[in-house]
């Protein structure tokens, strides 16, 4: 099984932390190749990053058709472009805050999230209803930090993820922490032996659930909304995506 591993930002270090902790979970025989677009934000920590990371994304997933991928996981908290990134492929597409807000509500009936900065923490909160998981979410907490602050002060960010999960612990009442942010997927065990409740992280999460779902045979549905697009002209620096060819497998 090939799963595609997509880090939305375009930091080649935070790539490469995602594709170790999805390789450490994947099961024998599943390869892993972790990308990352070759064009958009460093880190997403707004509207207008994530706006334009989801066009990148996009891109990757059309590259891992090109290559037959099995599954696709995308590896930012805010899924950026996960349903459009559904209409290009069979292949099922994960995201990290979908994959991380279903297995936490498996294992307790409340969670609290950690983020990194509050100003995202209103994506999460779209999430949570899109996907209809507000009610099992107790609080959208921030350790602000900036996002690449995980990568370049990892120790201090460390620290700062600890003592919002140990206050999310001791006020929320809750039954697990769900960490959000892709760069976190290499800390699970040190928060978790830190805090003393079960912690659910993203990025293992969407590849466990991304090879049950591959496992299983189950495709993206291509009845209704997520149908392969309706090939037309687009202009400008998108005219490569024109007229799309999506049905017969052999794509754009
Ligand atoms: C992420 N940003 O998972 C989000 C996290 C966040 O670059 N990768 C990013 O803070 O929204």
């Amino acid at each position: 099984m090939h799963i595609r591993v997509i880090n939305p930002n375009t930091t080649a270090d935070m790539t490469a932390t995602i594709g170790e902790a999805a390789r450490d979970i994947a099961a024998p025989g599943t390869r892993i190749t972790a990308t990352q677009p070759a064009h958009g934000p460093v880190s997403i920590e707004s509207h207008f990053d994530e706006a334009i990371s989801a066009v990148g994304v996009l891109e990757e997933v059309l590259a891992g058709e090109r290559e037959r991928v099995d599954a696709y996981v995308i590896a930012c908290f805010g899924d950026p472009g996960l349903q459009a990134a559904r209409e290009l492929t069979r292949a099922p597409v994960v995201g990290i805050a979908e994959a991380a807000f279903h297995m936490a509500s498996l294992i307790s009936t409340r969670f609290s999230i950690v983020t990194t900065l509050g100003r995202t923490g209103i994506i999460a909160e779209h999430l949570l209803d899109q996907y209809g998981f507000r009610h099992h979410c107790r609080r959208v907490r921030a350790a602000e930090i900036p996002v690449l602050d995980l990568e370049e002060n990892a120790d201090a960010a460390l620290d700062r993820v600890i003592a919002e999960c140990r206050r999310a612990k001791e006020e929320d009442n809750i039954g697990a922490i769900v960490l959000g942010c892709g760069g976190m997927a290499k800390l699970t065990g040190q928060i978790r032996d830190a805090v003393g409740l079960p912690v659910v992280e993203g990025v293992t999460a969407a590849v466990k659930l991304a090879e049950a779902l591959a496992g299983l045979g189950l495709e993206t549905s291509k009845y209704g909304d997520l149908a392969f697009p309706r090939p037309k002209p687009f202009s400008g620096r998108y005219e490569h995506l024109s007229h799309l060819d999506l049905q017969d497998g052999s794509k754009g």
